[in-house]
């Protein structure tokens, strides 16, 4: 049935051939890893796995046992093969650093190994995101070397297990999608080049936190669910799945908005996805695919990460839509969304009284 077309190896190999081939290898390791998730997230209850472990990860979140089982997946696939100088997740407080008996290289492999795991027990899609920067020269990571901006990472990748499994990946040429044909055990690209459509009427946001949100983000989606009557003149469709990778794929399929803003509800937490695992992997593939992403305030790739766990807000999706985010923040910012309430209206109004 597949005999014949493009696999996830022969894709990788062919584009990372001269300044990268080492990738194409650490790329591969990253598959076997998926399909190991893929089985195991698969068997659902039948694993023995679900549920909560006793313990909680640095960001103080109790951890599944799938959580700490898929992340020592993706280390023992990945930490041999010669290629890494070190390794960063969502589940280890600080980097992993290369067993002493394997070769080290230039690579750093960043990665969330079981997204919306929350999800896991329900039976809705969860996903692992990875994302990859490189050091100048091979040998062990210091922690500072993943504190890179997502503009300078060479790859970045999603895989989804849903209904299939898929691996949505951009070596910075394009975003390509692959899915899983299990009885051979090989990911078929079945999606080159995906783009995401310029204009969309879904937005995807948790509105449970709607008096939490900035204005610039209240404006935005009190407009859209004003539907045809409102500014927008056009009705919108809202979805939340609560697992981000879900939500991506969706954006990546057929377009749309998602957010996850900074809001007030805890202060300390400016937002609550993470730069260096989540954003910027999903920033890049949807870049590659002609869409957007933002903080509201500018673009998540230029954001200089001060800690490996360190949280962003979060606006990505259909270019339109995040341009016009970006405008009601700065609008918001200058005051010129009321300009009745600005002094200058102030004085004014107070000379013509
Ligand atoms: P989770 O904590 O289950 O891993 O990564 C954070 C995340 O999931 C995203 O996948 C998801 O979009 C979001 O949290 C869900 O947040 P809410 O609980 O606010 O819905």
């Amino acid at each position: 049935m597949h005999i014949g077309r493009t696999t996830l190896s022969k894709f990788v190999i062919e584009q990372t051939r001269g300044a990268h081939s080492e990738m194409g290898a650490l790329l591969i390791d990253v598959a076997a890893a998926v399909k190991t998730i893929s089985g195991l997230v698969g068997k659902g209850a039948l694993s023995g796995f679900s549920g909560s472990m006793a313990s909680t990860n640095v960001q103080g979140e109790v951890q599944k046992k799938l959580d700490v089982l898929t992340n020592e997946a993706i280390l023992r696939h990945c930490e041999w093969g010669g290629q890494l100088a070190g390794m960063a997740s969502e589940e280890m407080d600080a980097p992993y650093a290369i067993p002493a008996e394997y070769p080290r290289g230039r690579y750093l492999l960043i990665f969330d190994p079981l997204d919306g795991s929350s999800n896991s027990d329900v039976n809705v899609s969860v996903g692992t995101i990875f994302s990859i920067l490189q050091r100048s020269t091979a040998g062990d990571a210091e922690p500072a070397d993943f504190l890179q901006p997502g503009a300078r990472q060479v790859a970045a990748g999603y895989a989804i297990y849903g209904p299939s499994t898929m691996l949505v990946l951009s070596v910075g040429t394009g975003t390509h999608g692959f899915t899983l044909h299990r009885e051979s055990g090989n990911f078929i690209l079945t999606h080159p080049d995906i783009r995401v459509p310029e204009t969309t009427r879904e937005f995807a946001i948790n509105t449970s936190n709607e008096r939490f949100w900035e204005p610039p983000v209240q404006r935005y989606v009190s407009e859209c669910k004003a539907g045809k009557t409102g500014i927008r003149e056009a009705d919108f469709n809202m979805r939340w799945i609560a697992s981000m990778v879900a939500e991506v794929h969706r954006i990546l399929m057929r377009g749309g908005i998602f957010m996850y803003p900074k809001d007030n509800k805890d202060p300390a937490k400016p937002g609550r996805l993470r730069l260096l695992y989540e954003a910027n992997p999903m920033a890049m593939l949807i870049e590659q695919a002609g869409g957007a992403a933002s903080t509201g305030r500018g673009r998540i790739l230029d954001v200089v990460p001060e800690a490996l766990h360190q949280r962003v807000p979060v606006m990505l999706g259909s270019r339109e839509e995040v341009k016009r985010l970006e405008r009601y923040h700065h609008e918001y910012d200058t005051g010129a969304d009321r300009p009745f309430a600005s002094p200058l209206f102030a004085e004014r109004s107070l000379f013509r009284d």
